[in-house]
């Protein structure tokens, strides 16, 4: 019965840390990104199992529920593959229209943002830098510093993830070290 009744949070959002009962975590190794980086030959000296990102979820709606939000933080590791800066696998959303945001909480990196013309722009991500990311645009987040990068993410609880696309065709561009500086190739 809540009628009348006054809670203490259950849910704490301090820092880059999300913590609260229903919490989950998962972790993406090295290993799970296979595919995904450009220098197979760099990619296979590097250990399978070398922790390239992890995500705190809260997801307090069945999946799939339309109308729901999902929060999360993801934490993702500093390193390159060859030139090419560690990111996240990468997605569109199974609902295509459904839009999503993130925001730099830690560290220096990019959103990389592709249209469905398989049009490729970054956008730099900074502590308190605001991403909006519209429906039928995939994003995938590159650390380019030599810290963590941390940055939250609202998304529906109907929007889902289409990887398959993004593992089968990639982005029409990379985020490639030059001459110590990024550049998208
Ligand atoms: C979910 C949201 C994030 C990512 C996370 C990992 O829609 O975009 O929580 O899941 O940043 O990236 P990815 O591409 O491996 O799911
Ligand atoms: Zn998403």
């Amino acid at each position: 019965m809540k009628h009348k009744a006054i809670l203490s949070p259950g849910l704490f959002f301090i820092g880059d840390e999300l913590k609260g009962e229903n919490v989950s975590k998962s972790q993406r190794t090295l290993g799970d990104l296979a595919g995904i980086f450009e220098d197979q030959a760099a990619y296979g000296r590097m250990p399978a199992e070398q922790l390239a990102y992890e995500v705190y979820s809260y997801l307090p709606e069945r999946e799939g529920t339309p109308g729901g939000l999902y929060f999360g933080i993801t934490r993702l590791y500093p390193g390159k593959v060859g030139n090419e800066y560690f990111m996240t696998k990468g997605h569109f959303h199974r609902l295509e229209d459904r839009a999503e945001y993130y925001w730099g909480l830690e560290g220096e990196g990019m959103l990389i943002l592709m249209d469905r013309e398989r049009n490729t722009w970054a956008e730099r991500m900074v502590p308190g830098s605001l991403h909006y990311i519209p429906g039928g645009v995939a994003h995938r987040v590159t650390n380019t510093g030599s810290g963590i990068l941390s940055f939250a993410a609202c998304w529906p609880s109907d929007a889902g993830h289409n990887y398959e696309e993004i593992a089968n065709e990639g982005f029409s561009a990379r985020l490639i070290e030059e001459n110590g500086t990024p550049k998208l190739r």
